[in-house]
């Protein structure tokens, strides 16, 4: 074993009267980490042999990582710090506490397989009960789920009655616990140190000194790609050295006792507060990247053979013979044992029930909490006032200003409302903050930005810098974060700035925050709300200012998706948001943020709208114009002339909510005005109105009168001459010539 590296401090075996020990670890504790060694390679080899035999259908191995993993796991505490591992992380699991046969139920796809039901891929990790989150098979997401979930622990330690249940909201469902000194785990592998995210999470946890080990599982290639064609210079460690605060190792990882020594060495800087830690190991791959790769077709005989001879497994072995921990016949005894119970577990899998079929929609949203429900509906209190931060009532209420709040100011509002009401809501993104240099507005010489919208203004000065603040320039990491936050039962309520800007978030947005619940069989939920400024009708907002695109998380199964198109239907929809259990994509038309339409007065610190109920914002008989968002207003305006022009009767829908959306309002108008136009902002072809369209003419065909129209944005990018901005998107004529047309078919 080498004994490079080694701290003396650590090393007890010259005291003469006490049992020797390696770095701290007992002999015991030697034969512990063989046993589960051993076992992770053997599930493997029993995998491999199922999957050859249909009966599993998919292997992913973590042959060459085990010790690592058995390193980490003894040095950290399971159910007590977090993990965040990767799918070569099986000895971690198994040295935490995981037993193979919860393993081999993952590999069939058991009903009962504890990372997901049957619904993900084996070796995607997630075991509550040891704080193992559940894991996606996207590299590099992990790590900012990581950081969000350390900054989390943070948060509770410093806001300990946060932790606390409340009744009638998501927290209900929500148990939080934390530990002022908990650590948190994530590793990756070489390759997915090439991802953005990657190196956004390194930047918050150093910048922050938040108590996580960042573990690089470097076995020299990504599939077929070697790490010199990743890694600029061929070393991650060299390239992440200058990130402060951080405590940095980088080890032999095919050696349990360096690794362990590493470990206890990064766990005791990180429980300390002093910051994040980078372990960068070198392992091996033996077995390819998973079976359906076979790397003799990238690496000669020569370089597997030098692999090879650095097997952790039969290194551990052989340092216990040369050390008398075990004889032969120890070491023959303990693979005995774990191949019979490898074998037996095995068998048990095999006859594991499997999922049935009509439990595929079980847990793609929240099963406690129904946020169309009556729960969720509440009226305006009248003559409700506003109190100020300072705690007097508004004064200008209640007279004509206070009538009339705007967008803006009622969601600005229900934030504030929502965080003095549940110490869990923390806000943050990019300008979100009144000011970051705090000294600045305690001293009054700055009175404070809260938004490039002004949304969020005043919420800092109020509830402090760790409840509201700056996020670097990174959506992914602003997504991600709260990801990992609300996994802990924190409600971020984040915020991009421009929808626009939103697709460097994609991957969290789409392959993470909605799949959480759904993934990991209801064990992992994350119910965050991001609220995103959207839209076009500017003059001069252009292709980047402007533009929608609401269908593509629509299309998103476990997202809720809102589009209100008024003041009082935002206070309501954003507080069914904050205080449901399933994350929310809130769409914020900036064009309405100041519009004069739809203004309201204060409705009140409760009010509520529940989700899927549309507004039917004139009653008609002749046609149903279904729309939100910015094109309600224009829809009534032509609505309303056609009336007074041509007597033509529209019955106009507002969904308000697009996912889910009022099927109910829909069908029972068109049945009865039998002719449907769908108006949306976005661009016409595949976007939302194609869905409603395409419904009812699957499911009212026969009360249709006309063909089932639409009116939206041309197939183009919205541009910035106000010309063509005009040209591009549906103007209140536009509406008015579809209707008439529509009316007279
Ligand atoms: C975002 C993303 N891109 C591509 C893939 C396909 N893929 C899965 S694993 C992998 C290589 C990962 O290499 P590395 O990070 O070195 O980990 P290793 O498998 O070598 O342990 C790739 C490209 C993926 N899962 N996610
Ligand atoms: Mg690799």
């Amino acid at each position: 074993m080498a004994t490079t590296k080694v701290d003396p401090k650590l090393n007890e075996n010259n005291v003469g009267k006490k049992a020797k020990t390696y770095q701290g670890l007992t002999s015991q504790q030697l034969i512990d980490a063989y046993r589960i060694m051993f076992t992770s390679r053997r599930i493997d080899d029993r995998e491999i042999l199922l999957k050859r035999q249909q009966k599993v259908f998919f292997q992913i191995s973590g042959a060459g990582h085990e010790a690592m993993g058995v390193a980490a796991a003894f040095a950290l505490k399971p159910g007590y710090d977090w993990f965040y591992p990767y799918y070569r992380d099986r000895a971690l699991c198994l040295a935490l506490g995981a037993t193979p046969l919860e393993m081999l139920l993952g590999a069939v796809g058991a009903a009962d397989d504890p990372s997901s039901g049957g619904r993900q891929m084996p070796s995607h990790w997630a075991f509550k009960r040891l704080n193992v989150v559940t894991q996606s098979s996207a590299t590099g997401t992990q790590i900012l789920q990581a950081v969000g979930c350390a900054e989390a622990g943070r948060y509770f330690t410093g806001h300990p009655k946060a932790a606390q249940k409340s009744e009638g909201n998501y927290r209900q469902f929500k148990d939080v616990q934390f530990h002022g000194d908990e650590i948190t785990y994530v590793s990756l592998g070489d390759g997915t140190t090439s991802q953005g995210e990657f190196w956004e999470a390194l930047n918050a946890a150093s910048n922050r000194r938040l108590p996580v080990i960042f573990c690089v599982q470097d076995n020299g290639y990504a599939i077929s790609v070697p790490v010199e064609v990743q890694t600029s210079g061929g070393n991650i460690s060299r390239l992440v050295s200058g990130f402060p605060n951080f405590h940095f190792e980088e080890i032999d990882g095919t050696d349990p006792v360096v690794a362990y020594a590493a470990f206890k060495r990064v766990a005791e800087y990180c429980r300390a507060g002093h910051g994040p830690a980078f372990v960068h190991a070198q392992v091996i791959r033996p077995y390819s990247h998973s079976l359906s790769d076979d790397e003799r077709l990238y690496r000669p005989d020569s370089e597997r053979q030098a692999d090879a001879a650095r097997d952790p497994v039969h290194r551990l072995q052989m340092f216990l013979l040369r050390e008398g921990i075990l004889d032969e016949k120890g070491i023959n005894k303990i693979e005995k044992e774990v191949e019979e119970q490898v074998q037996a577990d095995a068998d048990r899998a095999l006859e594991a029930p499997v999922p049935q079929p009509e439990t595929i929609y079980n847990y793609v949203y929240s099963p406690d909490l129904d946020p169309t429900s009556a729960a969720f509906q509440t009226h305006p209190a009248p003559a409700a006032q506003e109190t100020a931060a300072d705690g007097k009532r508004s004064a200008d209420s209640p007279n004509k200003a206070s009538q009339n709040k705007t967008m803006a100011d009622l969601i600005n509002t229900t934030l504030r409302d929502e965080m003095r009401r549940d110490e869990r809501v923390v806000i943050f993104g990019e300008d979100v903050a009144d000011c970051s240099r705090e000294a600045y507005i305690k001293q009054r010489q700055v009175k404070g930005k809260g938004g490039v919208f002004k949304l969020t203004a005043g919420l800092q000065t109020e509830f402090g810098s760790d409840r509201v603040f700056n996020s670097p320039l990174a959506e992914a990491s602003i997504v991600g974060r709260a990801t990992g936050m609300a996994t802990r039962g924190l409600k971020p309520v984040v915020e991009i700035q421009f929808f626009d800007y939103i697709w460097p978030a994609m991957m969290q947005l789409r392959d993470e925050l909605p799949t959480m619940r759904w993934r990991s069989n209801n064990a992992f939920s994350a119910p965050v709300v991001v609220r995103v400024a959207i839209g076009g009708y500017l003059t001069g907002g252009a292709i980047y200012h402007s533009q929608c695109g609401e269908s593509i998380f629509t299309h998103t199964p476990g997202m809720r998706v809102v589009f209100p198109s008024n003041a009082l239907d935002a206070a309501g929809l954003l507080r069914t948001a904050i205080r449901c259990d399933d994350p929310v994509l809130f769409l914020e038309h900036k064009r309405l943020y100041r519009e004069t339409y739809g203004r309201a007065p204060y409705p009140g610190p409760d009010y509520m709208v529940p989700f899927g109920k549309a507004k039917i914002v004139q009653p008609g008989n002749n046609l149903t114009v279904i729309t939100y968002g910015a094109v309600v207003t224009r829809a009534l305006q032509a609505a309303q002339k056609l009336e007074r022009e041509h007597h033509v009767s529209v019955e106009l829908i507002d969904l308000r909510c697009l996912n889910p959306f009022d099927w109910d309002a829909i069908a029972a108008s068109v049945k009865k005005t039998n002719r449907a136009l769908i108006a949306y902002e976005d661009s016409l072809s595949w976007g939302y109105g194609a869905e409603i369209a395409a419904r009812i003419a699957d499911q009212l065909f026969h009360h249709l009168d006309a063909p089932v129209k639409r009116v939206a944005a041309t197939d183009t990018f919205v541009a910035y001459q106000p010309i063509l901005e005009n040209a591009i998107l549906p103007q209140t004529s536009d509406l008015f010539r579809a209707m008439k047309e529509l009316a007279e078919f």
